[in-house]
């Protein structure tokens, strides 16, 4: 009887790690082709299209244009841009200042701490309003024209 009560218990411990281990797997799983980090998924679109396009073709996928929240994400979205490209080319994110001029805003509705911008930040350069990564040498932030065609990194939450 104590073995059988031994055998039972184990089954109901073995149920209830698989059960965690299944919820685990849940929790972290993106759509197949999306890369996982701090609890969303991004993509990297290689299509080259305007901000604004871009934005739209991300929220057909449910997601969209990917902010960034601090130096990880930021170092993991260079990582996804370089493997799936083979290069570092310029790429969209969800970052733009086309409602107010110096108000930058996530398109996903976050607030806009983190940055990364080049030299002493966006010059504005002709009314340059959508936030491009990857830009010159330093492969820093820079603020664009937003009608340039780009790819794209979409991200969603989990
Ligand atoms: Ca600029």
């Amino acid at each position: 009887m104590v073995t059988l009560n031994v055998l039972m218990f184990l089954c109901a411990l073995t149920a209830l790690s698989q059960a965690a281990a299944t919820n685990d797997l849940l929790r972290s799983s993106c759509p197949a082709g999306w890369s996982h980090f701090n609890h969303r998924c991004f993509i990297y679109i290689p299509r080259n299209m305007t901000w604004a396009t871009a934005q739209r073709n991300c929220v057909s996928l449910q997601a969209t244009l990917a902010s960034i929240q601090n130096f990880q994400e930021y170092h993991f979205i260079q990582r996804l841009i370089t493997t799936a490209s083979h290069g570092s080319p310029e790429t969209w994110i969800g970052g733009s200042d086309a409602e107010e001029e110096g108000v930058w805003l996530w398109s996903d509705g976050s607030p806009f701490h983190y940055s990364n911008w080049c030299g002493s930040g966006p010059d504005n350069y002709k009314y340059q309003h959508c936030l491009q990564m990857n830009y010159g040498e330093s492969k820093c932030w820079d603020d664009i024209w937003c009608d340039q065609y780009r790819p794209s990194v979409c991200a969603k939450n989990i």
